[in-house]
C-alpha cells in the first residue's frame, strides 16, 4: 500500500538550526502525526543539504575538514529533531553514498537522453543562495554593483564564465503548463501558484547544472573536472531516498519555504519529467517568519534559537505557536511579547485552566470518581463537540494548521462559556444529579480535545489524557473512541498541576 509521503527541505549545514528550520519540520510533523492517527501509513523524510560552495566556504571558516563539519551540523539538526518530538521515518544527507549513487545515475540518463549537454555559462553566481542568475535578471544597480536579486539575499553576485553541462529546462515550459493546468493542486497555497504561471510563462532557459571550480560536490559521470549543481543534486533526495522501496514515490507533499518555490515547483518538476518519473502530488510553499519585526538571518545574528523558546515554554508551546500565530502560507512576525500574549490566553486562561477547574469538581464533588453518564444525560460534547472534528480534519489534510487550531479554540471557549452557564459548582450543593452530569460532559468534551490536539502538542495530550483516565496508548483517541468509549476505563480522575502556568 502506497504510503503518504511528506518531505521538508534538505537544510543547509553551513549554520546551527534556527526557527525557520523548525517551522517547516513541526508543519511536516503535525502533518504526518495526523495522517498516522487517521490509520494511513505515513512516511516523513527530512534531512541535510551539504554540498557546494558555501558549505565548503563555511568549514573552511570554521577549520575543519569539510565532511566533519557536515557531521557536526548535521547531528545539530537531528537533535533539534529529537528534542521538538519530530516523528520522521528517515533523515537523508546529499554526502551519503545512497544518495550520490542515484545522483550520478540520474545525471547519465539526461545526458544519454540529450536533456543534459555541454556547453559555456555566462553569468552571475550568488553563493549565499547558490543560485545562477541571468545579466537581466540581476541588472548592475546605480552603483554599478551586482546584487542578488532574490530580497532576502542582496549579497555581491560573483562572475561566472566557465564551461559547464546544461539541462534543458526550456524544453519542458508546455508540459510545466499543461501539468499545473490538470492539476490544480499541484501549486499550492493558491495565491503562490500566479507567482509561478507567470515565471513559466514568462518563458524558461536552459539551466546551468555544473560547476568547474566548486570541487566539494558529486562528480558530473564521465567528465571528472566538473561537480554536479549543488540544487540539481539536492533536488534529487526527494526520490534517491525512496530506493529500494516500491511504496512511496511520487510524494504526496513536498513542504517548502517560499524563496526556494520555483526551484521545487518549476526545477524539480522538470527534472523529473526529463527522467521519466511521476511528479509529487502538491508542492506547498509557506510564508516567512522575522524576528521582532525584522529578517531573520544567520549572519546579521537575528535569529530565534528554538532551544531558548523551549526552555522556558517547553516544546509543546513553541509547536504549538508557530503553527498557531500565522496562516500556513503567509508570512509572520515571531516575537516575545506575542508568544506570551497567546500562551496565557489560550493555553492557560483557555485550555489549562478548565481543565484544571473540570478535575479539581471531580475530585471534590466526586471524590475523584469519574463521573458516569445518568439520564436524562447532557450531550454538549455529542452535540457541539465531536461533530467539529471532520472540520478540523480537513484543515489539517490541507495544510491549513492556524484554521485547525481556531476550530479547537472555539470549541474550548464554548466549553468554558458553557461552565459558566451551567455552573456546577452550584449544583453541587442544588443538584448533585446535575452536576454529575454536566462533568460527565466535560470531561468526555475535554477528552476529545486532546485526541485534537495530540498532532501539536503530543505530550500535553498524553498529560491530558492520563488526567482524564484515558488509555492513551497505543495512539491518541479520536473523537469517535471517545464516543464509543471505547479506551476510556471507569475509575478515577487523576488530577495533575495544571498543564500550563502563567507567565509574567
Ligand atoms: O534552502 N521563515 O536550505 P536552508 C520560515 N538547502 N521558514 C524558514 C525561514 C524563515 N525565516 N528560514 C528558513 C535550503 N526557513 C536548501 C534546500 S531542498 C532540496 C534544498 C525554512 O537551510 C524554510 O523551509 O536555507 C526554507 O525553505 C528552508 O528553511 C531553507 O533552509
Amino acid at each position: 500500500m502506497k504510503k503518504y509521503y511528506i518531505t521538508t527541505p534538505l537544510y543547509y549545514v553551513n549554520a546551527a538550526p534556527h526557527l525557520g528550520h523548525a517551522y517547516t519540520t513541526i508543519a511536516a510533523d503535525v502533518l504526518a502525526r495526523h495522517k498516522r492517527a487517521q490509520g494511513a501509513p505515513v512516511h516523513l523524510l527530512t534531512g541535510t543539504d551539504e554540498h557546494g560552495q558555501k558549505i565548503e566556504e563555511a568549514a573552511k571558516a570554521a577549520g575543519k575538514h569539510t565532511i566533519d563539519f557536515c557531521d557536526m551540523t548535521s547531528a545539530k539538526f537531528r537533535e533539534l529533531w529529537k528534542h521538538l518530538d519530530i516523528t520522521y521515518d528517515d533523515y537523508i544527507r546529499t554526502t551519503e553514498k545512497r544518495h550520490e549513487d542515484k545522483v550520478s545515475e540520474l545525471f547519465a540518463l539526461l545526458i544519454k537522453k540529450g536533456d543534459i549537454y555541454k556547453g559555456t555559462y555566462q553569468g552571475w553566481y550568488c553563493v549565499s543562495d547558490e543560485t545562477f542568475f541571468t545579466e537581466t535578471e540581476a541588472p548592475e544597480d546605480d552603483k554599478g554593483r551586482r546584487l542578488c536579486p532574490n530580497a532576502e539575499c542582496r549579497k555581491p553576485l560573483q562572475r561566472v564564465e566557465e564551461e559547464s553541462w546544461f539541462f534543458k529546462l526550456s524544453k519542458y515550459q508546455e508540459p510545466l503548463l499543461k501539468h499545473y493546468a490538470a492539476h490544480p493542486d499541484f501549486l499550492a497555497p493558491s495565491h503562490r501558484a500566479s507567482e509561478i504561471l507567470r515565471f513559466v510563462e514568462g518563458g524558461l532557459q536552459d539551466l546551468s547544472v555544473s560547476r568547474q571550480k566548486v570541487k566539494w560536490g558529486i562528480p558530473v559521470p564521465g567528465d571528472q573536472s566538473h561537480t554536479i549543481y549543488v540544487w540539481f543534486d539536492a533536488l534529487i533526495n526527494y526520490w534517491s531516498a525512496t530506493a529500494g522501496t516500491d511504496d512511496l514515490w511520487p510524494a504526496d507533499v513536498h513542504i517548502v519555504g517560499k524563496e526556494i518555490y520555483r526551484f521545487h515547483a518549476v526545477i524539480w518538476p522538470a527534472m523529473l519529467m526529463a527522467a521519466g518519473l511521476p511528479l509529487p502530488k502538491q508542492v506547498f510553499a509557506h510564508g516567512w517568519w522575522t524576528a521582532e519585526g525584522k529578517k531573520m538571518s544567520k549572519s546579521s545574528g537575528n535569529f530565534v534559537d528554538p532551544y531558548e523558546i523551549t526552555r522556558e515554554y517547553g516544546t509543546d508551546v513553541f509547536r504549538f505557536f508557530l503553527l498557531r500565530q500565522m496562516q500556513f502560507g503567509n508570512d509572520g512576525d515571531f516575537s516575545a511579547q506575542a508568544l506570551r500574549l497567546r500562551y496565557n490566553s489560550e493555553l492557560v486562561d483557555g485550555l489549562s485552566n478548565l481543565l484544571y477547574r473540570i478535575e479539581t469538581m471531580v475530585d471534590s464533588y466526586l471524590d475523584g470518581r469519574m463521573p458516569v453518564k445518568g439520564s436524562p444525560s447532557d450531550d454538549f460534547h455529542l452535540t457541539n463537540v465531536a461533530p467539529r472534528a471532520p472540520e478540523i480534519s480537513a484543515k489539517i489534510d490541507a495544510l491549513d494548521f492556524h484554521g485547525a487550531l481556531e476550530v479547537i479554540w472555539e470549541v474550548i471557549r464554548s466549553l468554558n462559556e458553557r461552565v459558566a452557564k451551567t455552573e456546577p459548582f452550584k449544583l453541587a450543593k442544588t443538584d448533585k444529579v446535575k452536576c454529575e452530569l454536566v462533568l460527565f460532559d466535560m470531561i468526555h468534551s475535554l477528552r476529545i480535545v486532546a485526541g485534537w490536539i495530540e498532532p501539536f502538542m503530543p505530550r500535553k495530550a498524553a498529560e491530558m489524557h492520563l488526567q482524564l483516565g484515558v488509555r492513551q496508548f497505543p495512539e491518541a483517541l479520536t473523537a469517535d473512541d471517545v464516543l464509543t468509549g471505547a479506551n476510556s476505563h471507569p475509575g478515577r480522575i487523576q488530577k495533575g498541576p495544571p498543564l500550563f502556568m502563567r507567565k509574567k
